[in-house]
């Protein structure tokens, strides 16, 4: 049995209806501290839990006889930086909850998100490499950071089976963006169908990894069913997918929408893009578990429009 906590958010529910797709509707048990979508609600069960509590997460693993976890809740850059400490410890207790689940063998496997924001302003910001200098400027990015070396500590030290990806900004047009600083990528889809223009809170130069969703949890179903012994890393795999400025993403949308029209109102969320990389290599993930890619930026572009005409 697989239980997702967070299973409501930006991931969460795409990657719940992936491994129901996969592994069987009862067999996926979704939590999160709020109901979900009707997708979500009426395709498996459902548990209100609060990903900080020890007891609660415990009586949900032993009743449902679960065997993995992916802890998917997580407060997000942008608002992590209005709330430091709730960001922290959210991100902490629930992380230090599922591994000392693993850890008392209670539960065998643990899959844990990691972000492209572990990287800070002094690390290499093209083609940034698996491991290279990370001093992470957002509370967000220290938590994961932080994060990453706890999940390789509990590996090497009490052979806990946890595997993780640092997302690049993930692009959805099922499910909307929680408080993030790559939100801006889906913010622009809605409002491009809804009134052919937006108006972008991050820089038209402001160039970010970034990936579409079935991209996203189709490597994260990948990195779960790779075998232990082909994984050489334990503290979080890159993943780059595509890399563009909301200049460029606007052209993308202007080729499918030809009166869309974009302008720029930086906001309190520059400083943070500005930290981050602008790409990813993730030569280890292709080499380790055979990571590809598939959507670039025109495909992608064409499967958001579509897809938000679909649901309309
Ligand atoms: C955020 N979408 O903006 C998340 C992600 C790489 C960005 O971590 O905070």
């Amino acid at each position: 049995k697989i239980l997702i906590i967070g299973a409501c958010g930006q991931i969460g529910t795409e990657l719940t209806l992936a491994l129901r797709e996969k592994h069987g509707e009862k067999n996926v048990i979704a939590s999160d501290i709020r109901e979900g979508n009707d997708d979500l609600m009426q395709s498996g069960p459902f548990e209100k839990l609060d990903a900080t509590n020890y007891k609660a997460i415990e009586d949900i693993v032993m009743h449902y006889e679960v065997e993995e976890v992916y802890l998917m809740a997580a407060m997000l850059s942008a608002t992590a930086e209005k709330f430091p400490m709730r960001g922290w410890n959210l991100n902490m207790d629930s992380l230090f909850n599922v591994l000392n689940l693993a850890k008392d063998k209670k539960i065998d496997k643990v899959f844990w998100p990691s972000s492209i924001a572990v990287f800070g302003p002094s690390t290499p910001k093209n083609d940034t490499p698996q491991t290279t200098v990370m001093e992470p400027t957002t509370v967000y990015g220290i938590s994961k950071q932080t994060g990453e070396r706890w999940c390789e500590y509990y590996h090497h030290k009490y052979d806990v089976d946890v595997r993780s990806i640092r997302y690049p900004g993930l692009i959805s047009y099922k499910t909307q963006p929680g408080g993030g600083t790559t939100d801006y990528a889906v913010e622009i889809f809605h409002e491009a169908l809804a009134k052919q223009a937006y108006t972008s809170f991050l820089s038209e130069e402001t160039a970010l990894p970034m990936m579409f969703m079935d991209d996203a949890i189709r490597a994260t179903i990948s990195l779960m069913e790779a075998p232990a012994e082909t994984l050489s890393i334990r503290s979080s795999y890159n993943l780059g997918g595509i890399s563009f400025t909301p200049k460029q993403l606007a052209e993308s949308i202007e080729a499918e929408i030809p009166e869309f029209k974009i302008d720029y109102e930086p906001d309190f969320r520059q400083p943070i893009a500005d930290s981050w990389p602008s790409s990813i290599n993730d030569e280890q993930a292709q080499k380790d578990w055979g990571w590809q890619h598939e959507y670039d930026l025109e495909k992608m572009t064409k499967a958001m429009l579509d897809g938000l005409k679909s649901l309309k």
